[in-house]
């Protein structure tokens, strides 16, 4: 089965991404299996309210594991399977935290196997800071590697909020050979088009 992974920054709202993208493809009750960076894992099932109560945080660094389900898409006559993962938030420091660092090294440590890499930005805040500053060395770096070995898009989320129109333009300028799928994980909004791009790559 394929695996398919969610990276980006802390707080751009990849866990929010993973729930209402599930829900869009049909799932009603989310069967998580989550690995910590310890090795130890656990299975859950959320309805999606109590998923995105439990799993989806204001403040960054919520997620410190990876979380995986597995979808279902249709791809001509055939239905095929995909697992997809959210991830741990990276930044560019070393980050203070023990628990943070160890997760986000797992991350780094499963990106090099993911054949399809969801990467996901900020749009809003790199409309708010007038260009793409808002966006890491990592995310330069994420870029750069995710695209050269795997099926790679970048997902420019919260297009719902304002200036995020003015980030996926700085985006576009400056990732002008990456594919930029503009998204919103609050408003379910792009799906139709993630979900046909990573049907391509099964
Ligand atoms: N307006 C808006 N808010 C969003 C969107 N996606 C996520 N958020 C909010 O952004 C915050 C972070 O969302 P998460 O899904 O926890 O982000 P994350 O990337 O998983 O964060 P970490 O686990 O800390 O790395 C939450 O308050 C979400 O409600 C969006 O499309 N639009
Ligand atoms: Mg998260």
């Amino acid at each position: 089965m394929k695996d398919c992974l969610i990276v980006g920054q802390a707080n751009v709202g990849k866990t929010l991404f993973l729930i209402n993208f599930a829900g869009f493809m049909g799932i009603k009750k989310l069967e998580v299996c989550t690995r910590y960076p310890d090795g130890t894992q656990q299975y859950m099932a959320y309805p999606p309210d109590q998923a995105r109560k439990v799993l989806v945080d204001a403040a960054p660094h919520k997620t410190r594991c990876l979380h995986s389900l597995v979808l279902t898409v249709p791809r001509g006559k055939v239905k095929r399977n995909f697992r997809i993962t959210d991830t741990c938030g990276l930044t560019d420091q070393i980050h203070q935290d023990e628990d943070v660092r160890k997760a986000m090294a797992q991350t780094l440590s499963y990106l090099k196997g993911a054949e399809i890499v969801l990467h996901m930005v900020d749009a809003a805040a790199v409309g708010r800071a007038g260009g793409v500053d808002a966006v890491g060395e990592i995310d330069l770096q994420v870029a750069r590697f995710a695209s050269y070995y795997a099926q790679y898009a970048m997902l420019a989320n919260k297009m719902d909020l304002p200036m995020a129109r003015v980030g996926l333009i700085k985006l576009k300028e400056e990732f002008r050979r990456h594919h930029i799928i503009p998204v919103s994980a609050l408003e379910k909004r792009g799906f139709t088009e993630v979900k046909a791009f990573v049907a391509r790559h099964l």
